[in-house]
Formats: structure tokens, C-alpha cells, sequence
């Protein structure tokens, strides 16, 4: 269970941070598992592929039924978010170029199967330690309240149709992430450090310079009643959170 501190920094910010929360053990069972899918060796950069997204594969046990993380999702959805997951990305080293900041972020929920709506929270961790530079998911502390304000003013448009804007093209997700106040940061960390993110909160991936690859894990949960309340921007941003 996440403490008052935590819930109230996750309000204010849209993301809390909490380190070392996988088991070792479940952290070795998941690399052994991901290497043995991309048929790898973890220690000769020449048998790595190239692809972000892997394919066909989750950790298991997965990431969202943890009994640990269970116990936070019932807390932080009042027992109505549904989801979990483990699927993997990864950010291969790239040392070619230079490390460059990511300028945009953008928030989830249109993806390529569109807008399905009632989406709440995500959750991301790392098989190995990720440090400055490598990879990072790249994140806006504290978007998720100006993202609340626009939609709150263009609740229709929270099906994503925010894209067919007239300044879209010249705007992209910098329409979300630059009205915040807070400059975005790398969430750097410890293999089995977890971050839990509002589904407002801006993010993306960043490019990955140092010599290991960036192992994400990632799952996402959305109000198992989303058919009704999908359309409904409250005023009070944790209408639909048990916090
Ligand atoms: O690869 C990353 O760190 C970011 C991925 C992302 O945007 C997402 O999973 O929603
Ligand atoms: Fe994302």
C-alpha cells in the first residue's frame, strides 16, 4: 500500500517513485525469460537485436498481478481498475549520436486500436539499472494538472481528436507537455524501481547512449466501467481514484 506521503506526492506531481519494489528473484526470473524470447546473449552486444517493442512476449508472472502491485492498484482505483500487464520495450544503445532530450511527451490511450477511454494509470520498471543518458522513460512532473484543465475545457476532445486541431501539426503533443511548470526528467534507477504515472502525465521514451540496453516493463489499468464514465472530465481529478 502506498503511504499518505506517497498518495499525496502522486496527486501533486502525477507520478510517485518506489524504489526497489520488484523481488530480486522475480527480477532474475523475468531476464532469463526476456533474453531466452529474443534468443540473446546478454552479454555480447553482437546478438542483440534492434526492436523497441517486443513482440508476442510478457514477463510473467506479469508485472500488474503482483500481489504487491495489486494491493496498490485496488488502493489507488478503489477496487474498479482493471488492466495490469507486462509487456516490454526497449531502448537498445544508440552511441552514435549524442544523448538529446526528448522535447515532447505525449499521454496514452491512441494507440494504434484508437481511443477505447477510461484509461488511469500506468506503471513502469526496469530489468537492470538504468542511469542518465541510458534510455530513460522520460517523464513531466506535475502535467497531469494542466492536461486536466484542457480537457476540462474540451472534454470532447478526450476521445483524441485533440490531433485534428488547426495547430496540431505545428503544436504535436507540445500542445500537453510544454504548459506545464515543470521541466521534464529521466527516471533513472535501480532494476526493480517502479514508477506509477497518472494517465495524464506526459512522457515518452528517450534515446539510450551508454553500453547497456534500457529494459522496460510496463503496465496500464482503465476503469473497468469505462463504458459509462469515459466521457465525464470531473472537476475533481480524483472523481474516479479511491485517493
Ligand atoms: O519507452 C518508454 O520509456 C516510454 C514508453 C511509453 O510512452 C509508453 O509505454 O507509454
Ligand atoms: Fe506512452
Amino acid at each position: 500500500m502506498l503511504d499518505a506521503d506517497q498518495i499525496l506526492h502522486f496527486k501533486q506531481h502525477g507520478y510517485v517513485i518506489l524504489r526497489g519494489f520488484i523481488h530480486p528473484d522475480t527480477l532474475q526470473q523475468w531476464r532469463t525469460q526476456f533474453w531466452g524470447h529474443v534468443g540473446a546473449d546478454c552479454d555480447d552486444p553482437s546478438t542483440w537485436p534492434e526492436d523497441y517493442v517486443v513482440k508476442d512476449f510478457a514477463v510473467e508472472p506479469d508485472f500488474g498481478s503482483l500481489p504487491s502491485m495489486q494491493d496498490i492498484v485496488g488502493q489507488l482505483g478503489d477496487g474498479m481498475f482493471a488492466g495490469g500487464g507486462g509487456s516490454m520495450l526497449v531502448q537498445w544503445p544508440k552511441s552514435d549520436k549524442p544523448w538529446q532530450a526528448p522535447t515532447q511527451g505525449h499521454i496514452d490511450g491512441y494507440g494504434p486500436g484508437g481511443w477505447s477511454g477510461g484509461f488511469m494509470l500506468g506503471a513502469t520498471t526496469y530489468l537492470e539499472q538504468v542511469t542518465a543518458g541510458g534510455g530513460a522513460f522520460y517523464f513531466w512532473p506535475d502535467s497531469h494538472l494542466p492536461v486536466q484543465e484542457y480537457f476540462r475545457q474540451h472534454p470532447q476532445q478526450i476521445d483524441g481528436s485533440f490531433t485534428q486541431r488547426q495547430d496540431w501539426d505545428e503544436k504535436g503533443w507540445g500542445l500537453f507537455s510544454d504548459a506545464g511548470p515543470s521541466a521534464p526528467q529521466e527516471f533513472t534507477g535501480a532494476a526493480g524501481d517502479v514508477i506509477l504515472w497518472h494517465c495524464f502525465m506526459c512522457h515518452t521514451g528517450s534515446p539510450n547512449v551508454n553500453a547497456r540496453p534500457r529494459l522496460g516493463v510496463f503496465s496500464r489499468w482503465h476503469r473497468s466501467d469505462r463504458e459509462e464514465m469515459k466521457w465525464d472530465i470531473p472537476q475533481d481529478l480524483w472523481k474516479y481514484w479511491g485517493i
